[in-house]
Order: structure tokens, then sequence, then C-alpha cells
């Protein structure tokens, strides 16, 4: 897989393009591909192989012809042009929350900053603020985040680990001597990032998994093996943990290794307090076996029901499985439409009957188109005139979609909290989704309540504005926000993007017990992007969301009467 390489390889030149003040088309070009290929299920070298790379979403033929030379020849003459008189230290930079191109040239140009750790100390010792167009804020801000950055550590998102786990099982499951398989570790309990991808295997042969494990040809490097476990790093530096063990302990041992810490010891309490022992190799009694086969074995042998494992955080979980007060959660396959993906009428990369087309092969009944309406200029958003121009396509296309299309619109949540499109314009789209786009710092929480205000409001997107490891969002009073959104009727959306998992699972789980209707959408800008719906429902899970509370998992006039109007 060089899926991340590749996308790497964009997003540089992208960066690099931006420093040296190239045309914005061009820029985002290279970032809309660099994303696409990121989130690609396939390996980008198979369409490669087979000539197909311009049949992804955003790589026309210019980018093609530079992927196929940097396929080739392991490096690409642009890229090195483009870094010619360029320090190497640029990247690290730029990888700093709050430092984007334009501030990394500017430091450059006017104190020589070549690297992250000259960056640090020009920042630390005062001497950003001696720019004149930079604010002696933007360099406490510098020195946060880099400090924010050194404390994370090598950590991946959660859409990215899972595509590479999926592949690993997908590859593992060749081996004839592999009875059953799973991802275990934070990566089962479905938690926004992924420090290493751990895997369970049960089999007779645990030799012989551990010598087919080692030779995938995904891995880079082994760092450990034994008889029954081996670690090895993939080719991009993740690392994963394998083992194998005997079918009769496999439950607790899953149980185990799926974890949270937090919520072992926990059960490991509970066993205790019974007079019993429990281990990952099993529920004892003195030296006799109880339970082990299965996870729900052994919470049976506890006395409690079973327990989903994303609620598995020690967050009242177990209490609520001993008193039989589990909530039924959301499942994978609950959702009957996505109500937030663009189109190339705003930023979206594909067409709506494309959108339409792939939403209908995913089963869903339902999909609304949610481009931008306003004066976003960077996400190309629509005047009145173009709503209505994209209106009629839409009407072209329901002709012909096997799935209901839905004409909605994002728009913007202005400094002031007001909308820079008319009510007018709101009351003839179906569903409006409002968000912060801009301004995402300090306190958002009045911004939002005045956005819910507006009785045309339907869904609040993505909340916080917030994009993990990259920057925090605004601070929301999560009380008021959720009181007002119950009392308005105002939906609040999961946004299902891998960087933005916005509402998170905590504040899900608030907006839950506030009373509050959810939608979990994935904010697709295009066909590949759909997918990302599994680890939005995720995160509904993981903030206990039943069904009932998510509002896209209704038929379609159902789900409509729901809706504020
Ligand atoms: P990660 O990889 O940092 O995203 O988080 P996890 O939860 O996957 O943690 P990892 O890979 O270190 O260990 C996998 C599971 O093994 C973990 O969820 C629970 C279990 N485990 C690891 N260390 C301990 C421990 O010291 N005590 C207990 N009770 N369980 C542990
Ligand atoms: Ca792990
Ligand atoms: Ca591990
Ligand atoms: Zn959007």
């Amino acid at each position: 897989m060089k899926n991340r390489e590749v996308a790497k390889l964009l997003y540089d030149i992208a960066d690099l393009l931006e420093i040296r003040g190239e045309m914005i088309f061009k820029i985002r070009a290279y970032r809309r591909a660099a994303q696409a290929v990121e989130a690609m299920p396939t390996d980008v070298g198979e369409a490669w192989k087979q000539g197909k790379l311009d049949s992804i979403p955003g790589v026309g033929r210019g980018i093609a012809e530079k992927i196929d030379e940097y396929l080739k020849k392991g490096r690409l003459k642009y890229l090195d042009e483009l870094k010619k008189g360029l320090p190497p230290g640029f990247a690290d930079m730029l990888a700093i929350e709050g430092v984007g191109p334009k501030k990394v040239k500017l430091f450059y140009e006017k104190l020589g900053i070549k690297n992250l750790e000259q960056l640090e100390k020009a920042a630390k010792s005062g001497k950003l603020r001696k720019i004149p167009s930079l604010k002696e804020k933007t360099e406490q801000n510098i020195i946060r985040s880099i400090e924010a950055s050194k404390k994370r550590g090598g950590r991946m998102l959660l859409g990215h680990a899972l595509t590479l786990s999926d592949e690993i099982i997908k590859e593992m499951k060749k081996c004839k001597d592999i009875r059953r398989i799973d991802a275990a570790g934070s990566l089962r309990r479905m938690k926004e990032t992924i420090g290493d991808i751990d895997i369970l295997v049960s089999s007779e042969k645990p030799d012989s998994v551990i010598k087919f494990f080692t030779k995938m040809s995904m891995v880079a490097r082994v760092i450990a093996t034994g008889p029954t476990k081996a670690s090895v790093n993939l080719f991009n530096g993740i690392q994963v943990d394998l083992r194998a063990l005997p079918e009769k302990e496999y439950g607790s041992a899953l149980l185990y290794f799926t974890g949270s810490k937090e919520h072992n010891i926990e059960m490991r309490k509970i066993a205790i307090s019974r007079r019993l022992k429990l281990s990952e190799y099993g529920l004892f009694r003195g030296k006799k076996f109880l339970a082990g086969r299965t996870e729900q074995d052994v919470y049976r042998c506890l006395g409690m029901d079973y327990i989903e494992p994303e609620m598995r955080e020690n967050r009242g979980e177990l209490e609520a499985a001993k008193k039989h007060k589990l909530p039924g959660l959301i499942g994978y396959g609950d959702i009957k439409g996505d109500l937030h993906v663009h189109t190339k009428w705003s930023d979206g990369s594909n067409t709506v009957e494309e959108m339409a087309n792939a939403a209908g092969k995913m089963g869903y009944e339902y999909i609304c188109i949610s481009d931008h309406i306003g004066k976003l200029a960077i996400a190309r958003a629509m005047d009145k005139k173009r709503v209505e121009q994209q209106s009629r396509e839409i009407e072209k296309v329901r002709k012909k979609a096997d799935i209901q299309i839905l004409q909605g619109g994002e728009i913007d949540i202005g400094l002031d909290g007001k909308f820079a499109v008319s009510d007018a314009v709101l009351r003839k789209l179906d569903i409006v989704t409002a968000s912060l786009h801009s301004g995402l710092k300090g306190d958002g929480t009045q911004r939002v309540l005045s956005a819910m205000e507006n009785p045309n409001v339907d869904i609040i997107g993505h909340p916080s504005g917030r994009l993990i490891d990259r920057r925090d969002g605004v601070r929301l009073d999560i009380t008021k926000i959720t009181e007002k959104a119950a009392e308005t009727n105002t939906v609040l959306e999961i946004n299902s993007q891998p960087e933005r998992l916005d509402l998170n699972d905590v504040n899900t789980k608030a907006a839950i017990d506030a009373g509050c209707f959810l939608a979990v959408n994935t904010d697709a800008h295009s066909i590949a992007d759909l997918r990302y719906m599994r680890i939005g429902v995720a995160t509904a899970r993981r903030g206990w969301a039943p069904k009932s509370s998510i509002i896209n998992s209704y038929p379609l006039e159902k789900m409509r009467k729901m809706l504020k109007n």
C-alpha cells in the first residue's frame, strides 16, 4: 500500500505551491487529490498498474502523470524543483497547527528560520513578535501548538487505521490455519485516534500464523516474534501487534486485549467481589475454568449484560450492564440516508448524479445534497442564482435515480452568529445545515445558540469545528448548546470526516442525555468519503446513542416530520 506515501507527496506539492505563492485553484487541486488518495479503500499502486489513476476522484491527467513518475522512479522531478532553495525542515513546521505555508515563508524570509527547532526557539525567546505583521498572541499560539504536537506523538486517525486493519485482516484470512480473527484494542473500541493496531486470532497452529503475518507484503520491519505473538511495523510506521490463541480462551483474550485498561480493571474487581479470577486466559473459580470461549460467556458469568466494545471506557457501562440498563445502540446498518454531502456545485469533486448513485449503492433510501451557500469563497459557495440552477439539475437527476434526493445547503455561521444568506433562500431548501468555518478560537457558544434560534436552521454541522490533532475548535458550553437544541428542535450533527468526528463521543452522550436528536453525516466531498459513515456511527455508539435518537435512521417521510418545520 502506497496510499499514504502518495497522499503525502501530493500534500507536500500543495504546501510548496502555497509557499511559492501559486494560484489557489492549483493548490486546492493537489489537496483534493491527496485527500482522495488517502481515502481510497484500495491500493493506489494497483490502480497505477492498471492504468486507472485518473479514475480516482480529483486526479486529473497532470496529477496522474506525476504519480506515475513517482511510482516508477521513487522520486518526482517536479517536487525537487519546487523544493529548490527551500530548507528541508519546512515540512515539520507545516505540521504545526496555526503554521501554514504563508507563515513558514514569512519566518524564513524575516528570520531565516529553517526548521521546527529554530521556530520553537524563536517563539520562546520572543523573536517572532518582532515581525511587524505578527501578533504577540500568534507567538503564544505557536508555542502551545508545538507543545501539543510533541505530547500527541504518532497516533493515527481512526478512519485511516480502519482502512489498514481491514486490509490486514483480509490478507490474513488467506492463511488457512486461522479460525477466528478480530481487531482488538482502541481500534475495536473505535477511539478517534489509534496508537497501534492489535489483532487477535484463534488457531491450532500459531507458529504458522505468526510466520504468515510477518511475511505479509505490507510489513516493513519485524520488531519482535515469539511462538504465539509478533509485533511489526508497516510501511507507514504504524505498529501492528498480533496474538494467536487457542479457541477455548479466545473470548477472554479478546475481552482483555480490547480494553480499555480502565474497563478491564473494573471487570477484574467485579470478578474478585464474586471470589472469581478474571484474566486473559479465562474466568476461574480457584483452578476451575468457568468461561472464556466468548466474551458473552464472561459477561454472563459475572451477572452482566454484554457490553459493546465502543462503550468499554469505564464511563458507567459496567453499572448499567449489572442493572440490565444498557441502551440498545444504533447499529452500523441502521442509517437510511446521508444528510450532508457536497458536489461540484461547491467544493466537492463529484456530480449530483454520481453522489446519488453511489449513495444508492450503499443501500440508502435518501441523500441530501448540501453544498455551501453564501459567501464562503474558499468553498466555492453558491449564490441565489446558482442554488436555483442546482435545483433544476437535482430535479433532472431525480427522474432517473433510484434514491430520494433532497436539496439542502450548508451555510456559514458568521462571527456575529448571522448568515450571509437570506431567509427567503433558506426556506426553499429541504434541510439547512449551519456550521462554523472561521473564527475557530475562543468561545463559540453564543454563535451556535444564535444560529439555532433561526427557524430555518435544521442542523448544526460539525458543532465545534475541531480538527483532531490539528486544531481544538471553539469552546462550547455543551449544557447550553444541548438545552437550546432540544428546546428549538435543532438537530446536532456527528460529522464523520476522519479529522472531525464532531460532535465527539463525550458531547454526543451529553446531547443524548439532554434529549436532543442527532444526525450522523459524512460531509462527503467525493464518492469515496461516503464510507466514513461507519466511523460517525461508531462515534454515536461511543456516545451511547440509541437508534431512536438518530434522525437519519428513520424512513424519509418520518425523518422530514421530525425536522424543525
Ligand atoms: P492505543 O493502542 O494506545 O490506541 O490503545 P489500546 O487501548 O489499543 O492499548 P494497547 O495497544 O496498549 O493495549 C491493547 C489492550 O490491552 C488495551 O486496550 C487493554 C489491554 N492492556 C494493555 N495493557 C494493560 C494493562 O496494563 N492492564 C490491563 N488491565 N489491560 C491492559
Ligand atoms: Ca492498540
Ligand atoms: Ca498494542
Ligand atoms: Zn460540509
